[in-house]
């Protein structure tokens, strides 16, 4: 029997996205939702709503014990867990398929082994993808650290195996910052998470992110579906994504991407995955996977035609994946911003009544939202409320459109970033192309000087 009611363990805009895919699909949906979202867009669209807890995450939308309860007493038969929350909690997908619910992720093992980062990098080094020079897993001693940082060259980076997305990691300049930088790096992933684990890489001074979008069926076959430039960050937080990346060749990507099928063929990947790295210099160098859906896969669906949450559940119900390789083009040129509620230059977090709201629209621009006049933005969760994504034949032409649906874009009530997104598209390196991981941040220095 197939998947006929998913319970969706998200809010905000990506629960809508889950509960859209599965409706097109003939399938129900369950909304869990703490009680400060009892009024959100997915929950009113959701065949079925389960109140999990109060507010804080913890108590709710981390809060395992009522999930699995919401899934028992609705009938679900299959848990997307959307992104952050419990998306990329192994124990979690244990239990879920303990209770025989389907979970609409990776396996547990593979959660487990990317989450742990000196396992991920193992792994990956194993199955072929370039790795960032340094220690061959964690370091043991100072002295191991010291001949390891000598080999690759100084500035080296000391990271947590237990961080991830930029949390737990300390540059080292020079061979006399060493010893106390790991020791202060051991003692920070102690207490941050529980695991003195740290590894040492050759510290990229001005790279790239590009991400590569994988695919697997759980039983060795693969596919790629290109890359996302995810350079322009501040403090971890993407700003704005956009496929393909304006740096790669075709052939670069193709060569890329086949590196990254194979290796999740051969490891028996199952659903989505993004494979992060770093490129400097025309090279690419791993650094983590991600085991979940990702906030910007809307720009790989513009650029691929491929409905990812559809091939998650088709995945997680057991299916063959939809497309082939040889099946999967990339044809022009996509982009989003996020929109946060918050102030578009100093980020200061706006939530509130939103008083007025107009989605832009027209050919190839898409809004990902559940929000509405009326509704009321909870201070306590992340502050995206919207992601805009643009489609364009060509780079210029989706950058013309995206500016076009900026102005369309009406939010009242709260400040957002889009201020931030049109000050952005009048920028000639963004316009060329032309930023690195480091760009933002500079930016907006130089902007406050
Ligand atoms: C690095 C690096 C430079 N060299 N590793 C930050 C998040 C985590 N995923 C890895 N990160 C980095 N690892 C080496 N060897 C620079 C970063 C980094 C970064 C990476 C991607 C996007 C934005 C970033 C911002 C600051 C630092």
């Amino acid at each position: 029997m197939g998947i006929s009611r998913i319970l969706i363990a998200n809010r905000g805009e990506i629960a809508l996205r889950i509960h859209r895919a599965a409706h097109e699909m003939g399938i129900e949906t369950v909304a869990v939702h703490s009680t400060a979202d009892a009024d959100a867009m997915h929950v009113r669209l959701a065949d079925h709503a389960i109140c999990i807890g109060p507010p804080s995450a913890t108590d709710s939308y981390l809060n395992q014990a009522a999930i699995i309860s919401a899934a028992e007493i609705s009938g679900a038969d299959a848990i997307h867990p959307g992104y952050g929350f419990l998306s990329e909690n192994a124990q979690f997908a244990e239990i879920v398929e303990t209770h025989d619910i389907k979970w609409i992720g990776p396996k547990p093992e593979h959660i487990r082994t990317m989450g742990d980062k000196v396992e991920a990098k193992r792994t990956a080094g194993a199955l072929g993808l370039p790795l960032v020079p340094g220690s061959d897993g964690a370091i043991s001693s100072i002295e191991e650290a010291a001949e390891v940082a000598e080999q690759i060259g100084y500035p080296v980076l000391v990271k947590a195996a237990s961080g991830g997305g930029g949390r737990g990691m300390k540059v080292i300049p020079t061979a006399a910052d060493l010893a106390s930088a790991v020791a202060q790096a051991k003692s920070e992933a102690k207490a941050a998470f529980g695991d003195d684990t740290v590894y040492l890489e050759k510290y990229l001074g001005n790279p790239r992110h590009i991400e590569f979008q994988v695919f697997g069926d759980g039983n060795g076959n693969a596919v790629h579906l290109g890359e996302r430039d995810c350079s322009l960050q501040r403090r971890h937080q993407k700003v704005l994504e956009e496929a393909p990346s304006p740096v790669l060749s075709q052939e670069e990507r193709q060569r890329m991407g086949s590196i990254v099928a194979k290796a999740m063929a051969e490891m028996g990947y199952r659903g989505a995955g993004t494979i992060e790295f770093l490129w400097e210099n025309g090279e690419f160098y791993f650094i983590e996977m991600n085991t979940r859906l990702q906030v910007e896969h809307p720009v790989t669906e513009a650029i691929t035609g491929v409905d990812l949450v559809r091939e998650q559940i088709r995945i997680a119900d057991g299916k063959p994946l939809s497309v082939q390789q040889d099946e999967i083009e990339f044809k022009g040129h996509a982009i989003e911003c996020r929109i946060n509620a918050e102030d578009p230059f100093n980020f200061i977090p706006s939530p509130g009544l939103v008083t007025t709201y107009h989605a832009a629209g027209g050919m190839h621009v898409r809004v990902d939202s559940g929000l509405y006049a009326g509704y009321r933005i909870p201070p306590y969760y992340d502050s995206m409320i919207a992601k805009l994504i643009v489609y364009g034949r060509t780079r210029e032409g989706c950058i013309m459109r995206l500016r076009r649906a900026l102005e369309e874009m009406v939010i009242e009530g709260v400040k957002t970033s889009i201020p931030l997104h049109e000050a952005l598209l009048n920028e000639p390196d963004i316009l060329d192309g032309n930023y690195s991981i480091k760009w933002l941040e500079e930016w907006l220095g130089e902007r406050e000087a």
